[in-house]
């Protein structure tokens, strides 16, 4: 028997079709997503922003980080990105979407503006739901891969074409979100949907070159410095990888070159759950969490304030690196001795 796996979920279709009035009604439209935006969020907004061209409306780009230069492909066709304006861009624009976020807050300096719109934002993510959902009206769907995969589903339910450039969008969102179709996100459906922007034009090896082996030697040099601090205790499946305050100025790297390095931690044999503990410098340390079967990441996270996925979490704790790493590897310890 075939299973037909592209057919869109009934309570996804019907969450799009309740979704696509109001977002069609707009002729001026922004998108945004989370700070340091990844390959699901770029790749999501510059799909989303070129099948809305299609239907002639003018879109715009409005990040509350830069655009990263490893997604620069994504802007070509014509995708417009205003991020460097702020939230002066959000003031002339009818409605904005808001794209791979659960919690306005992951709007990071934008939040504010975005509470404030007299349209309350439309939302399409797949994300665990937040304490604070950006707006009332969302396309939400925990079991799609990456919000790539809800973009899709908007483009079949509205009838729109998938040309080349939306096929290479989609394909970054699936192929990033999933770390290279490895992760338990990696459905049928997932590479169902990926099959289809093979057939509409996307190059597997280009897109492997340009995710996974575009990467400044500085990414390296810092990871070499980064494998020297890993710490495993075995007993409870816990391994943790340092980045120290100053690496991404020392060695010229951004913050998107740190995507991955949560993996070495998590490939060790016996790793149930790794951290990566990224010292900002500033009395702040971005935690990621990365879990390998039923341990759940999100759990964790939520008790310092953070959230994301049962499987990959993050969360910004306060302190400095010794007392967050402390503080943290108590509450995995804890969490792991039960599960
Ligand atoms: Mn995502």
């Amino acid at each position: 028997m075939v299973v037909d796996t592209l057919q869109i979920p009934a309570a996804r279709r019907a969450a799009i079709e309740a979704l696509a009035p109001e977002l069609l009604a707009a002729k001026r439209i922004a998108l945004s997503t989370h700070i340091n935006a990844d390959g699901d969020g770029c790749g999501s907004e510059s799909a989303l922003a070129q099948l809305l061209m299609q239907k002639g409306v003018d879109v715009r780009i409005v990040n509350p980080t830069p655009w990263p230069e490893m997604f620069r492909y994504l802007l070509d066709g014509g995708v417009k990105d205003h991020s460097p304006k702020g939230a002066a861009a959000l003031r002339d624009v009818e409605r904005l979407v808001v794209l791979d976020i659960s919690d306005v807050g992951r709007l990071g300096n934008l939040a504010d503006a975005v509470r404030a719109l007299p349209n309350k934002p439309l939302v399409i993510d797949h994300h665990l739901p937040g304490r604070e959902p950006p707006g009332p009206l969302m396309v939400t769907d925990t079991t799609a891969c990456a919000t790539g995969e809800l973009i899709y589903d908007v483009a079949v339910v509205l009838g729109l074409e998938i040309t080349p450039g939306i096929a290479t969008a989609i394909y970054t969102a699936l192929l990033t979100d999933t770390g290279g179709f490895r992760f338990s996100n990696t459905s049928s459906r997932c590479l169902a949907v990926a099959s289809q922007m093979i057939a509409a034009g996307v190059d597997p090896e280009m897109m492997y070159r340009r995710i996974y082996a575009s990467v400044p030697v500085g990414r390296l040099k810092l990871v070499s410095d980064a494998l020297r601090t890993i710490e495993v205790d075995a007993a409870v499946g816990l391994a943790t990888i340092d980045v120290e305050a100053g690496a991404l100025e020392r060695y010229d790297v951004s913050a998107e070159d740190l995507d991955g390095v949560a993996e070495y931690p998590r490939s060790i044999v016996g790793t149930r759950l790794a951290l990566l503990f990224r010292d900002l410098g500033h009395g702040k340390v971005k935690v990621s969490f990365r879990s390998i079967g039923d341990v759940d990441a999100n759990a964790i996270a939520k008790q310092f304030g953070g959230g994301g996925h049962a499987k990959a979490s993050g969360a910004l704790i306060e302190g400095a690196l010794a007392d967050v790493k402390a503080k943290v590897t108590a509450a995995a310890r804890a969490v792991l001795a039960n599960a």
